[in-house]
């Protein structure tokens, strides 16, 4: 049975990947990510950073088309995102298949393996994903798990898992995109 809350959160999700903002997922929302990500970081289009993490956009963009694209018209509506997840959420291996998503988005924003995930890096996060950098106070403090001011993999890990499983409104995993869920 899934609750309105966590229908509210696959929502949440697909708006944030929905980074044209014209209703449904496409390559071009992921191609338009990795703009702003290279804005936000001052890559240069076709420095090895750029390519490096358009590349991995695209795999990212495969994987989810290859999961939630039902009629295969390379476009992800909402009513298919949201069936996919409905479906994750009875499957037997949604832990290694969220921790496998999970991972690929932390290491996009980690590309060398040494950048520690602090408040300051998360708001960058927050406004390549075109999400109010203001939320990054209220939340992060509830999403550092541990208290030492770095999001760990972990603790990250845990909390995708808690954002796409859980349906306890307390759990902080809920507030990754911001408080308004
Ligand atoms: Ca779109
Ligand atoms: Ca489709
Ligand atoms: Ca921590």
């Amino acid at each position: 049975m899934v609750s309105e809350l966590q229908k509210r959160k696959w929502t949440t999700l697909f708006a944030v990947f929905d980074a044209n903002n014209n209703g449904v997922l496409d390559q071009k929302d992921f191609e338009q990510f990795v703009q702003r990500l290279a804005q936000v970081r001052g890559w240069q289009p076709g420095s090895l950073e750029y390519s490096n993490i358009h590349d991995k956009q695209l795999l990212y963009w495969k994987r989810v088309q290859e999961a939630a694209d039902k009629n295969g018209d390379e476009k992800v509506t909402l009513e298919e995102w949201l069936e996919y997840h409905e479906q994750l959420l009875s499957a037997a291996n949604k832990y290694n298949e969220i921790e496998s998503l999970g991972s690929a988005v932390f290491d996009l924003f980690n590309p060398d393996g040494k950048e520690k995930m602090t408040a300051e890096k998360w708001e960058e996060l927050f406004v390549t994903c075109n999400i109010p950098r203001v939320y990054v106070k209220y939340t992060f403090p509830q999403l550092d798990l541990n208290g030492d001011g770095i999001l760990s993999k972990d603790e990250v890990l845990q909390l995708i898992s808690e954002f796409y499983l859980s349906d306890d409104p307390n759990a902080p995993g809920n507030l990754l995109f911001g408080p308004h869920i």
